[in-house]
This record gives C-alpha cells, sequence and structure tokens, in this order.
C-alpha cells in the first residue's frame, strides 16, 4: 500500500460538486464512511480502534497501560474539511500514519511503547465554528455544555448533531487520564505555504503555529424596498458590511507586520435581489505573530468597523468564536525528529505555520512535534491544494523513521 492509495481509498467521499474540491464536515454524509474508512485501516493492520466520548477515534498497536503516565507514542491528524477544501489537509496525517505503521511492520519492529493513530474530530470547526473541536474536548480547552449549545448553519445543536449520530452527549468532555499517557505527539500535515517547494525539500518540521482568533459580526440596519426607499432614508448593513471587509484588510496589511486578516464568509438578511438588508452576519479571521498582536488587531480593526457601522446609520455587535494561542512546538522531540530523519533526508529545516492543528491544542498537555509534506502549489484550504506521490511516501518514511525512534526504547 502506499500513501496515494490510501488517500484514494476516500477520493470520493465528501466531494462538493458545486465547490470543487471536498467538503466533509462533523457528521454530515461523508463522517460515517470516513469513520468506516478508519477502522477498515486500521483493522487491515491489526490495530485496536475506539472512538472516545468526543468522537476522536484512535487505533492502538499495543494498548496502553491504566494508570501508567506518559507512555504512549501518538500520531494522526483530522479527516474533515473546510467547505471545498483540498484532498491532503488532516486525511495525508492520517494516511501517513497508517502507512508508517505498515512500513514499521512489515520490517519486523516490535515497539517497546504503544502506538496510537488518532483521527481527531471537527478540526475546521466548519460547521460548528470551533476549530479543534475533538481536541479542545478531549483537553478540556472547551467546555462541554457551551460547545453542545453551538448551532450550526441550519440552527441545530450539536447536542442534537450528536444524538443524531447515535452518540452519548454525557460522554463529551476531558480525558485528560488519556491524554496523560500520551509521552509524545507528532501530526504529519500537507505544508499549507511554498516554503518547502521554494527549498527544495520534500519534508520539515514545524517550528511554531502562529495565534489566530474567530470572531462573529452582527450588522444590523433596516430591512426595506430597494425600489420605494431613496438613499437618502436608508441604514443599509451591507454597506456598512463592505467597510468593515476593507477595515479588516488594511489594518492587517498597514498596522500589523506579519498580519493577516480574512472575511471568506457572509449571510445577508433575508437575502432577496429587491430588498435592503436588514442584517449582515459575518465571520471575522486574524492572526499574527504574537498573541497580544492579534488582540490589537482585533482593536484597531473594531474601532474601523464601528465606524463604518455608525456612518450608515446601523448597529454592531461582535461575539469571539475563538481564539488559539501561538504554539512553539516541544525543542526537544523536534530535536529527536530531525536527528532521526537526517540520514536519509539531510538537515530538515523547521518551519512556521499560519494554520491551526489539533498539535496545537495537544501541545499544552503533550510534547508536540509537527513533519510537513511539500506542496508544490503552496495552495491549501481549496482544490489546488496539493502534494506529490514521492513526497507523499517520503513523509511517510519520515513518520516511519520518527515513531521508530521514539517507540523503539522505553
Ligand atoms: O484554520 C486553520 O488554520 C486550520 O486549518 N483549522
Ligand atoms: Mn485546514
Ligand atoms: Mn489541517
Amino acid at each position: 500500500m502506499t500513501v496515494a492509495r490510501c488517500l484514494a481509498e476516500i477520493a470520493e467521499i465528501g466531494r462538493d460538486a458545486e465547490r470543487g474540491g471536498y467538503s466533509r464536515h462533523l457528521f454530515d454524509g461523508s463522517d460515517a464512511p470516513l469513520r468506516d474508512w478508519f477502522r477498515r485501516s486500521a483493522q487491515s493492520l491489526g490495530l485496536v480502534v475506539e472512538e472516545d466520548g468526543d468522537a476522536n477515534l484512535w487505533a492502538w498497536w499495543g494498548m496502553p497501560q491504566p494508570g501508567e503516565a506518559a507512555h504512549v507514542i501518538a500520531t494522526g491528524s483530522h479527516l474533515d474539511s473546510v467547505p471545498g477544501g483540498g484532498a491532503f489537509d488532516g486525511p495525508l496525517g492520517v494516511a501517513s500514519a497508517f502507512e508508517a505503521v505498515a512500513q514499521l511492520r512489515s520490517d519486523g519492529f516490535v515497539p517497546v511503547r504503544p502506538i496510537a493513530v488518532c483521527a481527531f474530530a471537527e478540526e475546521e470547526g466548519s460547521r460548528f465554528g470551533l476549530p479543534c473541536l475533538g481536541t479542545r474536548l478531549l483537553t478540556g480547552a472547551a467546555d462541554a455544555a457551551s460547545v453542545l449549545a453551538r448551532t450550526d448553519a441550519a440552527g441545530a445543536t450539536l447536542a442534537q448533531a450528536w444524538r443524531d449520530s447515535g452518540r452519548d452527549v454525557t460522554r463529551i468532555g476531558p480525558d485528560l487520564e488519556r491524554v496523560g499517557r500520551i509521552a509524545a505527539f507528532v501530526e504529519l500535515h500537507v505544508e499549507q505555504g511554498r516554503d518547502l517547494e521554494d527549498r527544495g525539500t520534500p519534508v520539515s518540521t514545524a517550528s511554531a503555529i502562529i495565534p489566530h482568533g474567530r470572531w462573529r459580526l452582527e450588522i444590523t440596519g433596516e430591512g426595506n424596498h430597494a425600489g420605494t426607499t431613496t438613499m437618502d432614508l436608508r441604514a443599509d448593513p451591507v454597506v456598512a458590511f463592505a467597510g468593515a471587509v476593507l477595515a479588516v484588510r488594511d489594518v492587517a496589511r498597514s498596522r500589523m507586520p506579519g498580519a493577516r486578516g480574512t472575511i471568506g464568509r457572509a449571510q445577508f438578511v433575508p437575502g432577496g435581489t429587491n430588498v435592503i438588508a436588514s442584517r449582515v452576519v459575518a465571520w471575522m479571521d486574524l492572526r499574527a505573530l504574537a498573541d497580544a498582536d492579534v488582540h490589537e488587531q482585533f482593536a484597531l480593526t473594531i474601532e474601523r468597523i464601528r465606524a463604518a457601522v455608525e456612518a450608515e446609520g446601523c448597529t454592531l455587535d461582535v461575539h469571539e468564536e475563538s481564539f488559539t494561542p501561538r504554539v512553539d512546538f516541544d525543542a526537544e522531540l523536534t530535536a529527536t525528529i530531525a536527528a532521526a530523519l537526517e540520514p536519509e533526508f539531510g538537515p530538515v529545516p523547521s518551519i512556521p505555520t499560519g494554520a491551526g492543528h489539533d498539535a496545537g491544542i495537544l501541545a499544552a498537555h503533550v510534547p508536540t512535534a509537527m513533519i510537513f509534506v511539500r506542496n508544490p502549489t503552496g495552495v491549501s484550504h481549496a482544490p489546488a491544494e496539493a502534494a506529490r506521490d514521492e513526497d507523499c511516501e517520503a513523509g511517510a518514511r519520515a513518520l516511519a523513521t520518527t515513531l521508530r525512534a521514539l517507540a523503539g526504547s522505553a
């Protein structure tokens, strides 16, 4: 089996004919087939599969010893996507983990420590708005009660979706004993940029994840008739929203080194061609190099948005949906991985990323590192996301070498 063939097994699951790419979200039509694929792949390798109370999947090579601290080597990523996402963001990490285990087993390697392959739930937060949902619940970084009340675009609560999927909402919550058994977590992920392509190297480790936050903006104006309402009598939230979009762009561009500001999702209510909207709901994604920078970026941006909203006679409500502080990965674990990879790959670079990952959530509890695989387009969260077959195989070999180094001795 190769990584490419492993990924080909899920290539038709969750395809988005309208947007292109994939739309795979928590408990939607793609979820169960992807979980079935995970189970089949794991069982074909003799791994024991379980799902924890937070809908995260674990495939075990050797079983953790209850009560024994920090001895498991875990790897994996996520299977869900953004709307219209690429084929590699998430699944590459899971498929590479299975391929790495297959290589180690065929080499006759017997781990001294248990190895777990994981697929964490709703990493993208595309349905209920909270990124890394499964790892935040698992580590207690998200409060179960508030998460259960979150709603999706159709107004369904997470609690209802959880029950409709046949799961027990009373099992949701932190499992710090399970987390405490992990000695190291390594996530392999397609690079979401062109750094490795520009360097001409197939793999790297990760140095850091920059901080990032998500806010929901609600701009309220006065719904009215597009034909009978003269321009002087309008309180149009869409015009105010146009000012908000430019404010996000201008602050990120001009006021904050390394900042990124995005509004990629908005709803006009009621959404009629001949109707002046009464309300705009939009989601803002802000990122910068340091936590304080994101907070300052937010304050400067909201100040400008408020001015644009008031200029149109509208009102603004702002709700923070998530904030993820900067993560600097475990230097000792990263150095161990780099040393293990050097014989085959030479000195591998260690690069920062602007993308969040489950590894970033686990890093608060467990020594954590990442391995990136070259992406020739550098594009991600879009169908153009890419990884060459030979680089995917190189990534799986790098992960196998890493697991051998980490699980080969007590
Ligand atoms: O949004 C992110 O950075 C990640 O892909 N969830
Ligand atoms: Mn992503
Ligand atoms: Mn990802």
